[in-house]
């Protein structure tokens, strides 16, 4: 009897194996499991027989189906184990001779570029960089700049006036703006510094505008302001078509038309020969063959006094541009307010 029982124990055990070989889906091992392991399967059957048997039948018998019950178990607990792993892989397949996906590095905003290639330029012409507050008093944006109180010039640029007010030495209140012009900077840079000099002052300005595609109401300028015993517009001939031919890398002619600012007596505004068709009359130009970039003229007597000059001492010349308008002729972008927008599509193009 117990012979019998060990000898069907081995032949179940020869049958699970190779039916474990034959299997190779999760459904059939379920099957297999149920079929050797399950509640109604034979070792069960065996082992519930055990309680009839002798002490030793018990003992051989029970032995033998319990470690063949367990390498049974192990080997189909193996083989789904496998199975899942496979399936796993087989969705998470990594392709190694695919190309990485490339690292996105910050970089500087094109404006600030731009800023930096500008300085380099006039340093390169013996030119210091000057600095000045963004909040600015009324004083500094427009009475030293010869901008009487209720002047119809203060329209010209419309201001983002500041609710807070800052004391004057006589007990009064003056008002604050964020600056409409780096202008007052002539006044900054005159009053602690002694003639002759060139300055440039790069920065950002505020103007209350409705914006279109040449127009924000927060962009950059540039400044710059030249003086000594004898300088004339002839001098700023000279730097505006070195400084314009290096910026866009080709020889270009600056014209001056009447103008009117009331720091600058004569004023003008000037334009350089077109930058795409170099004169002779594009779309870019409107077929004028000139692009307009900027204002300037010979500083007003007035200003030196202002900013602490004896009047008819010094001479000079002052200048101002937009920024955001050079690097549109530059690059052929046509619409300014792209550059403040923070569209990462379009700010990756400037590495
Ligand atoms: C001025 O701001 C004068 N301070 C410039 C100046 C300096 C004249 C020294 C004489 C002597 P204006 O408002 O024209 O001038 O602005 C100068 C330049 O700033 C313009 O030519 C243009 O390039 C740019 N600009 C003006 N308004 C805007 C705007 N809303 N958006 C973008 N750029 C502008």
């Amino acid at each position: 009897m117990q012979k019998e029982i060990l000898e069907k124990i081995k032949v179940l055990e020869k049958e699970a194996k190779e039916a474990l070989e034959k299997t190779d889906s999760l459904d059939a091992l379920e099957e297999l499991k149920v079929k050797y392991l399950g509640r109604k399967s034979e070792f069960v059957l065996i082992l519930r027989g055990l309680k009839d048997m002798s002490a030793d039948d018990k003992k051989n018998v029970g032995s033998l189906a319990n470690k063949t019950k367990i390498v049974i178990d192990s080997e189909i607990s193996l083989k789904i184990f496998q199975i899942e792993q496979k399936e796993n892989d087989e969705k998470e397949w990594i392709d190694v001779t695919l190309p990485g996906s490339e690292e996105r590095i910050g970089s500087m905003h094109i404006i600030s570029r731009i800023q930096k290639e500008i300085e380099g330029i006039f340093i390169s012409m013996g030119f210091e960089i000057g600095d000045g507050p963004e909040v600015e008093t009324e004083w500094y944006n427009f009475t030293a700049l010869n901008v009487p109180a209720d002047h119809p010039a203060r329209d010209m640029q419309d201001t983002f006036w500041l609710k807070q007010k800052k004391k004057d030495n006589e007990g009064g209140e003056e008002k604050l703006l964020p600056r409409t012009q780096l202008s007052p900077d002539q006044i900054h840079y005159m009053q602690s510094h002694k003639p002759p000099f060139r300055v440039i002052v790069p920065g950002r300005v505020y103007r209350n505008e409705a914006t279109d595609a040449t127009h924000e109401h927060t962009f950059h300028q540039f400044e710059v302001l030249v003086v000594g015993k004898d300088i004339s517009v002839a001098n700023f001939r000279h730097v505006a078509r070195t400084f314009f031919s290096s910026f866009f890398g080709k020889e270009l002619e600056i014209r001056l038309r009447p103008g009117y600012f009331p720091f600058t007596e004569p004023s003008f505004e000037f334009d350089i020969s077109c930058t795409v068709c170099g004169g002779k009359g594009c779309r870019s130009c409107k077929n004028t063959g000139w692009l307009e970039v900027g204002g300037c003229g010979i500083v007003n007597q007035r200003v030196f006094e202002n900013a602490g000059y004896k009047k008819d001492q010094w001479q000079g010349f002052a200048w101002g541009f937009g920024m955001e308008r050079l690097a549109m002729m530059k690059y052929k972008i046509d619409d300014i307010r792209l550059f403040m927008g923070g569209d990462l599509r379009f700010l990756r193009q400037f590495k």
